[in-house]
């Protein structure tokens, strides 16, 4: 990709948007990071603490700033919202997150931003519709984090339950981020071998495989319950989005597309792997998944359809 001025807008400079910020700023991703939350006071004092973290990595340009900084940005990064209290799940959060999504992307268009909006702020599925919706930008150009996050934990768990390295394992979370996601078990490889084999020779059976899935799936209720939020996890799984992005590296990555057909579903936004380069969602990978595995993503995409009608659709 030709080398040119990479920026950044973060609308959202919370817990997880500064683990985002953080992360770029080790990484080096991006030209200018621009930093705009309705507390603008905390985004002065991040970006202060973060150009010294600049300092030993890569002198890049990271300050605070307004949404007319978005008018010539690549990238706006949406981590603004309530996050979950302890109890709640993250379609609890519709109502309240709606109405900052739509207060974030009033100012945001208006700025004549034209660039990729990438949303993390939960139900992210939701609000990653909202976000197109409200922004009439192109679906592909409109995409959430979705079950990023979600595969990360998945990775992990395999990895240590299988002794190899997380990035080692081919696996996906699908469908919302959120209760009624799964894993794509029966197509899963480490190594090209599948994982039902890797699963078959060390005796695990079908309910430890659904116990893994669901220490995957409620990993963010074992963090919030202790430390009050999670935030390093996703806001790794942002900047490794951005780079794939900026780098047009065309990787497949596990994120929130809109889907149009694929998996027999339309109009929707949720989580499966797509292929991320510099036009964002290049393509929609379809897995080829299992009639089960389909039952569950259909069901799963119904919860947020009706979730959708009941919010803006
Ligand atoms: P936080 O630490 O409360 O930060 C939220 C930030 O948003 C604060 O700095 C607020 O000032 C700011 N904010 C609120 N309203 C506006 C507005 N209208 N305009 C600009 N800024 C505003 O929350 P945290 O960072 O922990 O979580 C943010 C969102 O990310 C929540 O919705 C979480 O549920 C969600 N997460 C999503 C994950 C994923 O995998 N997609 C993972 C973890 C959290």
């Amino acid at each position: 990709m030709p080398q040119h001025h990479q920026k950044v807008v973060l609308i959202g400079d919370g817990a997880v948007g500064s683990s985002y910020a953080f992360a770029m700023a080790q990484q080096g991703i991006a030209e200018e990071l621009v930093i705009v939350d309705v507390a603008k006071e905390q985004t002065v004092g991040d970006a202060l603490d973060l150009e010294d973290a600049t300092a030993w990595t890569y002198n890049k340009n990271v300050r605070s700033g307004d949404y007319e900084d978005a008018k010539d940005a690549e990238l706006a990064v949406i981590t603004a919202g309530a996050p979950q209290k302890p109890g709640e799940t993250r379609l609890d959060l519709v109502d309240k997150n709606l109405k900052i999504m739509q207060s974030i992307i009033k100012p945001l268009m208006a700025s004549g931003f034209d660039g990729i909006i990438l949303v993390a702020a939960n139900p992210v599925d939701i609000l990653t519709m909202a976000a197109q919706r409200f922004s009439g930008l192109p679906t592909n150009r409109v995409f959430g984090s979705g079950t990023s996050l979600d595969t990360a934990r998945l990775r992990v768990n395999l990895g240590k339950e299988f002794g190899v390295a997380p990035e080692s394992v081919d696996a996906y979370i699908l469908a919302e981020h959120g209760d009624s996601e799964f894993a794509n078990f029966a197509e899963a490889t480490i190594g090209g071998r599948p994982l039902m084999d890797w699963a078959a020779e060390k005796g695990l059976t079908e309910d430890n495989l659904e116990q893994i899935l669901y220490d995957t799936a409620h990993k963010a209720y074992e963090i919030i319950n202790r430390k009050g939020a999670t935030f390093y996890g996703i806001g790794t799984s942002l900047a490794r989005i951005t780079r794939a992005i900026f780098r047009d590296e065309r990787a497949v990555l596990p994120v929130g597309a809109y889907l149009d057909g694929q998996y027999g579903l339309n109009d929707i936004y949720i989580g499966t792997p797509a292929i991320i380069g510099a036009n964002g969602v290049e393509s929609v990978i379809e897995t080829k998944l299992t009639d089960g595995e389909l039952g569950r993503f259909h069901a799963s995409a119904k919860t947020l359809k009706e979730v959708a009608e009941g919010g803006f659709a």
